[in-house]
C-alpha cells in the first residue's frame, strides 16, 4: 500500500465480522444517548505520529520511510498532508491536531521555518475547503530544538523564552484559521534536572507569565477556545513542572488562570505519575477542568511514555464514564497520541492500530452507558454516603455544626456501624455488565 487513496472507506460490519479493515464496536452515526458515536467520541489524529514517526529509537534508525515519494522538502509535507486528509477520510475520523514542527518543514533560521509553517497552515486551510474534518489543537513543539535544553518558557534565557513566545503566537493564529478549538501546552522541557542549577519559584512564576501572555494575544485575535495544559511526571525532565492533574490544578488556582485554563489528559501519562487514567480524569472532572484526552496505553513493566494504541477495554470503559459524567467532549475531542510499534512499519499497520483504538473506545463508549443504565455502581456510591443526608452526617455537610458538638455526639455514640466496601462484588458488577448477555 503506497496510499490511502485506492483503499476502501474503513465501514462498521459489526462484532461478527473477520474483515481486520473494517471496524467491529465504532459505528460512527449510530446514536447512542441522543448523540451520534463520532460526536461522542469526537476522534483526532495525532500528526506526529501517524504522518511524521518514522519507527527510530535509541537503539536503531528509521523502520518506514514518510517521505511519501517526494524528495522537495515542502512537497514532503503537501504530501503528508494529503495523505492525513485522506486517512482521515477513510477512517471517519473528524479532526487533527499538531505541533508546529509536525506540519512544515525545518527552515535555517526561525523566519524561513515560520514562512514554511504559514505556508502549509494555508495548505491545510485549503484541504479544509474540500474536507469536514477541522483541526482540533495545535501545539507549538517547544522542547526539541537544542536552544530549549533547559526549557522554554523556563528557560533561564529569556531569548529562548521570547522564542518560545513566538512560536505559541503562530500555533494559536493557525488555531483561529483552522477552526481549531483547543491550544495545548505540554510541558516538553519545563521542569529540572537537578535543584543545584534551578530557581524553581522563578521559572514557575515565568511559566505563568507565559501562559497568561498566550491567553491574553489568543484572546485578542479572536480565539475562542480552551488553552489546555497536558499532565506529565516526568520524561525528558527528570521532575516536569505538569506532573499531573492534581498539581496542574494547583497551578492554575494559584495563578488566577482557572476558566481560561483546563486539562488534555494523557493515559500513559497517569500510569507514569503512578496514577490511573481514570484517576486523572476524575481530578479533572471534580475540578471542572476536564476538557481533552490523549488516548494511548502505556506498559506497565516499561517505566516511559510507550504511547502504544489503546486497546485495554476496561480502562475505555473508565475513561468514557468520567468523560460522560463531565458532560461529554466540548472545545476538546480524543487524539490518539499513540504510535505503530516499531516492526509494525506499514500504511496497512497504521489503519489497523487506529480501527483498534476506535473500536476499543467505541467499546468504552458503548460499555459505559451500560453501566451507567445498569445503575448498581452509582447506586452504591451514593448510598455509602447516606449517613451525610440526614442527623450528625447532614450538619457537617451544611456547615452547622463544630468540634465541639461532634466531640460530644461521638462520645455520647456507643457503637459505631462501618459497612463493607464491597470492591470484589463491584468488580463483578462491571464484568457482567461487560461480558453478559
Ligand atoms: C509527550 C506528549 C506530547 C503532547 C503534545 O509526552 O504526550 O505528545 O501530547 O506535545
Ligand atoms: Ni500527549
Ligand atoms: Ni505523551
Amino acid at each position: 500500500m503506497k496510499s490511502y487513496k485506492d483503499i476502501k472507506k474503513v465501514e462498521y460490519l459489526g462484532p461478527t465480522s473477520k474483515d481486520p479493515f473494517s471496524f467491529k464496536f465504532y459505528n460512527p452515526d449510530e446514536v447512542i444517548a441522543g448523540k451520534k458515536m463520532r460526536e461522542h467520541l469526537k476522534f483526532a489524529l495525532s500528526w506526529w505520529h501517524t504522518m511524521d514517526y518514522c519507527g527510530v529509537d535509541m537503539f536503531g534508525g528509521p523502520t518506514e520511510d514518510k517521505n511519501f515519494g517526494q524528495t522537495d522538502p515542502m512537497k514532503i509535507y503537501e504530501a503528508k498532508a494529503d495523505l492525513a486528509f485522506d486517512l482521515m477520510d477513510k477512517l471517519s475520523i473528524d479532526y487533527y491536531c499538531f505541533h508546529d514542527v509536525d506540519i512544515a518543514p525545518q527552515g535555517k533560521i526561525y523566519k524561513e521555518t515560520l514562512a514554511n509553517f504559514n505556508h502549509m497552515v494555508d495548505y491545510l486551510a485549503k484541504k479544509q475547503e474540500t474536507h469536514s474534518q477541522r483541526l482540533l489543537w495545535s501545539t507549538a513543539n517547544n522542547f526539541g530544538d537544542k536552544v530549549f535544553m533547559n526549557g522554554a518558557a523556563t528557560s533561564p534565557n529569556a531569548d529562548v523564552f521570547a522564542l518560545a513566545a513566538a512560536k505559541v503566537k503562530a500555533c494559536i493564529d493557525a488555531d483561529v484559521r483552522l477552526g481549531g478549538t483547543a491550544y495545548v501546552f505540554w510541558g516538553g522541557r519545563e521542569g529540572y534536572e537537578t535543584l543545584l542549577n534551578t530557581n524553581m519559584k522563578l521559572e514557575q512564576d515565568n511559566l505563568a507569565r507565559f501562559f497568561k501572555m498566550a491567553r491574553d494575544y489568543g484572546r485578542s485575535v479572536g480565539f475562542k477556545g480552551d488553552y489546555l495544559l497536558e499532565p506529565k511526571p516526568k520524561e525528558p525532565t527528570k521532575h516536569q513542572y505538569d506532573f499531573d492533574s492534581a498539581t496542574c490544578c494547583n497551578f492554575l488556582r494559584t495563578y488566577g488562570l482557572l476558566g481560561d485554563f483546563k486539562l488534555n489528559i494523557e493515559a500513559n501519562h497517569a500510569t507514569l505519575a503512578g496514577h490511573t487514567f481514570q484517576h486523572e480524569l476524575r481530578v479533572a472532572r471534580d475540578n471542572g477542568v476536564f476538557c481533552s484526552i490523549d488516548a494511548n496505553q502505556g506498559d506497565y513493566l516499561l517505566g516511559w511514555d510507550t504511547d502504544q494504541f489503546p486497546t485495554d477495554v476496561y480502562n475505555a470503559l473508565y475513561a468514557m464514564y468520567e468523560v460522560i459524567k463531565a458532560g461529554g467532549f466540548k472545545n476538546g475531542g480524543l487524539n490518539f497520541d499513540a504510535k505503530t510499534r516499531r516492526p509494525s512499519n506499514t500504511l496497512e499497520d497504521i489503519l489497523l492500530a487506529y480501527i483498534a483504538g476506535m473500536d476499543t473506545f467505541a467499546l468504552g463508549l458503548r460499555l459505559a452507558y451500560k453501566l451507567i443504565e445498569d445503575g448498581r455502581i452509582d447506586d452504591f456510591v451514593n448510598h455509602r454516603y447516606d449517613s451525610y443526608k440526614s442527623g450528625i452526617g447532614k450538619k457537617i455537610v451544611d456547615g452547622t455544626t463544630d468540634f465541639k458538638e461532634l466531640a460530644e455526639y461521638a462520645l455520647n455514640n456507643e457503637e459505631i456501624k462501618v459497612e463493607s466496601g464491597r470492591q470484589e462484588y463491584l468488580e463483578t458488577i462491571v464484568n457482567e455488565v461487560m461480558f453478559g448477555k
